[in-house]
């Protein structure tokens, strides 16, 4: 059973006076093996996204650019995680989630253990209440 909430987890960083470079590298950084990134930007001022829960994917969610909010709730618990450093990042599994309040310049990037399957969502919040109970 995944730890809730999610504490942040920080990314492996070599700073410099040239700047950051920030690493992640498969089972040693992060507990799964990366099958898929994407990123989110572009993203108007009042628009959220999300609002979906997935059944077997795990993911690891960091703010590259700005910032943003991620509401994650599982088992009747709920909480908002402000993402905005690039440094750090949110390890979610199971969880019902909604991002929001981007700034104007955010770009979240998310790692994923799977390939997209649009069967791995949960997209009704009822089905998810009654998934997460029972799991
Ligand atoms: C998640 C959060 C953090 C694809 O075709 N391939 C992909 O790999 C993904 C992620 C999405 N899509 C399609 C499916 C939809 O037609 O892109 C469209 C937008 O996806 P969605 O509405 O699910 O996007 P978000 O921003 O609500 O959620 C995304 C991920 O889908 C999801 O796995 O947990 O970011």
């Amino acid at each position: 059973m995944n730890e809730f909430p999610p504490k942040k987890s920080s990314v492996r960083t070599i700073t410099g006076s040239s700047g950051n470079l920030s690493v992640i590298e498969s089972l040693n950084d992060i507990s799964f093996e990366i099958k898929r990134i994407f990123y989110i930007s572009n993203m108007p001022k009042e628009s959220e996204r999300g609002f979906h829960a997935h059944k077997h994917t795990k993911q690891f969610l960091i703010c590259l650019k700005g910032s943003c909010e991620v509401y994650l709730e599982l088992r009747g618990k709920s909480e908002t995680i402000i993402l905005k450093e690039n440094t750090e990042g949110i390890f979610i599994q199971n969880e019902w989630h909604i991002m929001k309040n981007f700034s104007e310049d955010c770009i979240l990037l998310v790692l994923a253990n799977s390939h997209y399957d649009e069967k791995d969502y949960i997209r009704n919040y009822e089905e998810f209440l009654k998934y997460s109970n029972e799991k």
